[in-house]
């Protein structure tokens, strides 16, 4: 499709238009342009939260409410160009929560997947479906559909996560389903770290059967992901877009860990500046260690360890780094893929 100009407004239109209004009929041909666009055109524009304010606004919140109260403790990153919609990005939410030591954020379960990125604390936990796993910096955990969740913190230091859901895709298609369980924590029926050695080992249980769509391993830890990049590293094979960059995966079938939502970890080494690189996947990273820039459709975002910055789909996009940098992300890619929408583009040789 060509971006053709729209069709001219005439009075005779303009009386047809709204005669037939009153029907809850509108005429295509003013609208086409706009519904099918010859590439992606979007409200959601690049930006980047600097770790200290939003940390620092967090925790006062946490002299307001506590999580319980607030059933999650939590400050939504919202998009500048999609304020008062709960949206980081066109499909996807995004927020900081807080639990404070000695808290619980009560047990619940929902449609919606979860993801968590823990970016400050130690030893705070969620427990999923029965079984409890701690959440040190650098992990990320998951909570499938519809599983029982519910986080607390027996450490001395809050502790705070990056949330990534897929609220938005859930509410595309009206079907959000919520629950509350009837005590604060569940209780388990699982040992800790059950789901990572029935799963994580690059083994599975003879005979298993997946029921969902989610990965069974529900944190990856960020030490041995992190080490696998480390390793990675030795080999000097850079991909000129996107340095060295691991994806997680469900270990069942390889595919994402989460049904709707694709996650990695990349690293880029001080000095690099990466091609320019677009995709229809809208993107939040999270810096997790190092600092650099980043242009995203011309626009510059300097950043530093736990900044967080958003680029919308199909921007063009360059990493320039200064120190050693790692960055996790997460989009819909996941979703894209398997509904046949993703795309992707580069600039380099
Ligand atoms: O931890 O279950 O940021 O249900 C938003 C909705 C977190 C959670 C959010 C949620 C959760």
């Amino acid at each position: 499709m060509t971006n053709k100009d729209k069709p001219a407004l005439t009075t005779e239109r303009e009386r047809f238009y709204e005669k037939i209004d009153k029907e809850h009929l509108a005429p295509l041909w003013t609208v086409l342009s706009d519904l099918v666009t010859p590439e992606p055109s979007s409200a959601c524009v690049p930006h980047l939260w600097q770790y200290g304010p939003l940390k620092r606004y967090l925790l006062e919140s946490g002299g307001l409410i506590t999580a319980k109260e607030a059933e999650r403790r939590v400050l939504v990153l919202e998009n500048p160009g999609l304020r008062g919609t709960s949206k980081i990005t066109t499909s996807l939410y995004a927020g900081l929560q807080l639990v404070l030591p000695g808290e619980i954020a009560p047990a619940h379960r929902h449609t919606q997947s979860a993801l968590r990125f823990v970016m400050d604390g130690a030893n705070g936990h969620t427990t999923v479906d029965g079984e409890k796993t701690i959440m040190n910096f650098g992990d990320f955990v998951i909570t499938p559909p519809m599983a029982w969740h519910d986080h607390g913190n027996q450490s001395e230091e809050p502790m705070v996560w990056l949330d990534g859901l897929d609220i938005p895709m859930v509410s595309l298609y009206d079907a959000s389903f919520a629950e509350t369980f009837d005590q604060d924590a569940q209780p388990l029926s699982k040992g800790t770290g059950d789901s990572s050695a029935r799963f994580g080992a690059n083994m599975l249980p003879v005979d298993f059967n997946a029921t969902g769509l989610a990965s069974p391993i529900f944190n990856y830890p960020y030490a041995r992901s992190r080490e696998s990049l480390d390793v990675m590293r030795r080999q000097e094979e850079w991909d000129p877009c996107h340095g060295l960059k691991l994806r997680y995966i469900n270990p069942v079938d390889g595919g994402f860990a989460m049904p709707t939502i694709g996650t990695y970890l990349q690293l880029l080494p001080k000095g690099f500046s990466t091609a320019p690189y677009r995709s229809t996947d809208a993107t939040i990273f999270v810096v997790t260690e190092g600092r650099g820039l980043t242009i995203i459709d011309g626009q510059k975002f300097d950043w530093g360890p736990k900044d967080i910055f958003v680029v919308p789909s199909w921007k063009w996009v360059t990493h320039v780094v200064s120190d050693d940098a790692v960055l996790f992300s997460f989009s819909d890619r996941a979703a894209q893929q398997k509904l046949g929408y993703w795309r992707e583009d580069r600039q380099h040789n």
